[in-house]
């Protein structure tokens, strides 16, 4: 059994998809151990994203994810890490499947509804980082 540390993006939250996303979740089989609504500190996002903090548009995710209430979520399933990045579809939501998350839900590169953790080990940092917020 893996855990995996989602975020329902504030794009995601002003639109009213809370609930629209988690249904899709528990359909797909992943049990949602953990939820909670907050407006992240700038400090904690910063320290979430810090692996693109020398990317262009670091400032400009920062300022994103702390604009207004998200989710943050922990999951979990087997495989659940792959499980719910297949779930999520790609990064840009013109890319992104049919029946994805981000094909139905996301707005933008920028702005694209929803985060999970990339690997085991990226999931473990997230659950750590997140952890008090619970
Ligand atoms: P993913 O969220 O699919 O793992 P990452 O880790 O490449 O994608 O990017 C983290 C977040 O940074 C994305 N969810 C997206 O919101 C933002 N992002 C990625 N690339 C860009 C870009 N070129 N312009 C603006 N925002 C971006």
């Amino acid at each position: 059994m893996e855990n995996t540390l989602c975020i329902i993006k504030p794009d995601a939250v002003k639109n009213g998809f809370i609930e629209d996303i988690n249904e899709k979740i528990k359909k797909s089989g992943i049990k949602i151990t953990k939820s909670k609504r907050l407006t992240l500190d700038r400090e904690i996002a910063e320290k979430f994203y810090a692996e693109h903090s020398e990317r262009p548009f670091y400032g400009e995710l920062v300022d994103f994810m702390t604009s207004g209430d998200c989710v943050i979520q922990v999951l979990e399933g087997d495989d659940v890490v792959s499980k719910y990045r297949e779930l999520m579809g790609a990064t840009n939501p013109a890319e992104a499947d049919e029946g994805t998350l981000r094909k139905s839900f996301a707005t933008s590169l920028g702005e694209n509804a929803v985060h999970g953790s990339d690997s085991l080990q990226s999931a473990e940092r997230e659950i750590a980082i997140m952890h008090d917020l619970f």
